[in-house]
């Protein structure tokens, strides 16, 4: 938890979002900008700023945060196989685009990525 985190007051019910998922390790909410017909955010409940702070002790819950992706956009209306599918982004340090200091993944689905607006 860092006092100054948006995405920490987000995951602690501080701020207000469109929660789809929350367990003791992540929570996941619909973006408030959305490129695409689903787009979500998934989020470790610690605060890690990015992938580029990620460590080797960090590999069982990352691993549970990949397997979680799949799901929530199965969940949230991603068509799944491989006529369906989605996107998974995970924006990192500023040349890579991150604008949220706390490691996120952006799902992204509904449609073809040509079509997306990220
Ligand atoms: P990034 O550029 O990867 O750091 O993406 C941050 C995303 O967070 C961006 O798509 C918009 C989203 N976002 C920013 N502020 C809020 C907010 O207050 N609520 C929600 N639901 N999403 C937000």
């Amino acid at each position: 938890m860092s006092e100054n985190c948006l995405f920490c007051k987000i995951a602690k019910g501080a701020i207000p979002s469109k929660k789809v998922y929350e367990d003791e390790d992540f929570f996941a909410f619909h973006d408030i900008n959305p490129a695409a017909p689903v787009h979500l955010l998934l989020i470790p409940k610690r605060h890690i700023v990015s992938m580029q702070d990620v460590q080797a002790d960090d590999a069982p819950w990352l691993g549970k945060m990949m397997t979680l992706a799949p799901r929530l956009a199965a969940e949230n209306g991603c068509r799944p196989g491989a006529q369906g599918g989605f996107r998974v982004v995970v924006n990192t340090g500023s040349d890579g685009g991150q604008e949220i200091a706390h490691l996120h993944f952006h799902i992204i689905g509904g449609e073809r990525p040509w079509q997306h607006r990220a």
